[in-house]
């Protein structure tokens, strides 16, 4: 059922590339609803919902009431109540460590540089609704943004067919500190987000995964606010040697295979046994899944085991595959890691299964896909900060630097530039200037 290939075998050049995200096929569509929330605000963002959600809501239901949320507490089981406050604790945790200290550096010449680090002030999280709306990714977005300091965090998500949202998604929101949460979703909620409607006010950027259209209509904002990255399929990619145990890593496969039929498990490997091993544990494990199918297609579709002649070889595959996530299921991972250049996330040894990330152990779990992470790093706390940079001279260091910057500036024609220097300078020459 899964794919077996060796090295110079056509396929694997199949399978590192065509992960790319078609966005252009849904872009008119996109430009059309971003258009009409635009001119027509509430007004639009409801008809477009009504139109393609099948969702009648009006303007004054949108936002999701104290009263909703209270009751989704009464909904959730304590034993997920507590699971969540804890993942939320190490994620927390795990995004202090990323956080960075504004910096001034005040020179002997006279010259102060620094750099202001600032959260931004509003952000906009977008949540899946349907079969992937996850309560983690609700603390794996808003999470780094409070650790960031942003003030205003807004959610927004698909209600279901009676304008209703997943109480699992309010608690996670509720528990993430998230005050102000939207029942809408779909380009039309990102257009929202970005331009702003009577009942939605704006953003300054907008995180976190959804489908083609959400994908599509973040690209079609950026610029008019920022975004965090363009997510696509979920996607695993391990690679273990004769030491792994066959059936975690097929465990693993499955876990990645039953997110989406466009989800990819990929196994590279040295060891043609654990290949066979593998390939029949899979078979064994995919019938006991309750999302058989979804999984099926994956494996059929986007699954692949790959039999390389070394362990070198594996580490190249991975680093030119650049997968969202990788595990290293071999006898002496830490000999390897210092080899692995693109990864989103690196799992390593048979008891840090991908779930452990997914979940709980305090790592971001939006990460780079489709070979992203070449130059896309996990969402994390700088994500929602910006940088502002100081630079402060005395009379003494513009009188020191001045005729370098007026150089330049007369290089480049520009001579007001040169004129702001040169007017300070006099000034100096002729005695009226004060530090
Ligand atoms: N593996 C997904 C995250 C997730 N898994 C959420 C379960 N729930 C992308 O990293
Ligand atoms: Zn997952």
């Amino acid at each position: 059922m899964i794919r077996v290939i060796k090295p110079r075998d056509d396929g694997l050049s199949e399978i590192l590339a065509n992960r790319a995200l078609d966005l252009e096929q849904v872009d008119e569509q996109v430009k059309e609803i971003i258009k009409t929330v635009r001119t027509g605000g509430d007004d639009g963002l409801c008809a477009v919902t009504a139109r393609l959600d099948g969702v009648e809501i009006v303007p004054g239901d949108l936002l999701v009431s104290q009263a909703e949320i209270k009751e989704a507490y009464q909904a959730v089981n304590k034993e997920f109540l507590s699971a969540l406050r804890q993942a939320a604790e190490n994620i927390k945790n795990f995004h202090r460590r990323q956080l960075r200290n504004s910096w001034f550096e005040p020179r002997p010449e006279g010259v102060t540089l620094g750099q202001l680090i600032t959260p931004l002030h509003r952000v906009g999280i977008y949540v899946p609704g349907g079969k992937a709306s996850y309560p983690s990714s609700v603390l794996m977005n808003a999470l780094p943004a409070t650790v960031a300091g942003v003030k205003e965090i807004v959610m927004v998500t698909p209600p279901g067919k009676d304008g209703s949202v997943n109480p699992y998604t309010l608690v996670a929101a509720s528990e993430a500190g998230i005050a102000e949460i939207y029942r809408v979703g779909g380009a039309q909620a990102i257009a929202a987000l970005a331009y702003g409607t009577e009942t939605i006010p704006g953003v300054e950027k907008i995180t976190g995964p959804g489908n083609i259209y959400v994908t599509a209509a973040k690209r079609q904002v950026f610029g008019t606010v920022d975004i965090d990255m363009l997510a696509g399929p979920s996607e695993v990619l391990i690679i273990a040697d004769g030491a792994a145990r066959p059936d975690f890593v097929a465990a693993d496969m499955l876990a990645q295979a039953e997110h989406d039929e466009m989800a990819s498990a990929i196994l590279v490997t040295n060891d043609t046994k654990l290949a066979e091993m593998v390939k029949n544990e899979l078979a064994q494990q995919i019938v006991k899944i309750s999302r058989r199918e979804i999984a099926e297609k994956s494996i059929i579709e986007r699954g692949a085991i790959i039999i390389t002649e070394a362990m070198e070889n594996c580490i190249q595959i991975a680093n030119a595959y650049a997968p969202e996530h990788l595990e290293l299921q071999v006898l002496e991972p830490y000999r390897w890691l210092g080899g692995i250049r693109n990864a989103g996330a690196v799992f390593i040894g048979a008891f840090s299964p991908e779930p452990v990330g997914d979940y709980f152990a305090g790592p971001n779990h939006v990460l780079p896909t489709g070979g992203t992470a070449k130059f896309f790093s996990p969402l994390n706390v700088d994500t929602f900060m910006k940088k502002t940079s100081l630079i402060d001279y005395s009379m003494q260091a513009l009188c020191t630097d001045g005729r370098q910057i007026m150089a330049l500036a007369a290089t480049e024609g520009l001579d007001a530039h040169a004129k702001a220097v040169g007017i300070r300078l006099e000034q100096r020459e002729t005695g009226q200037g004060q530090d």
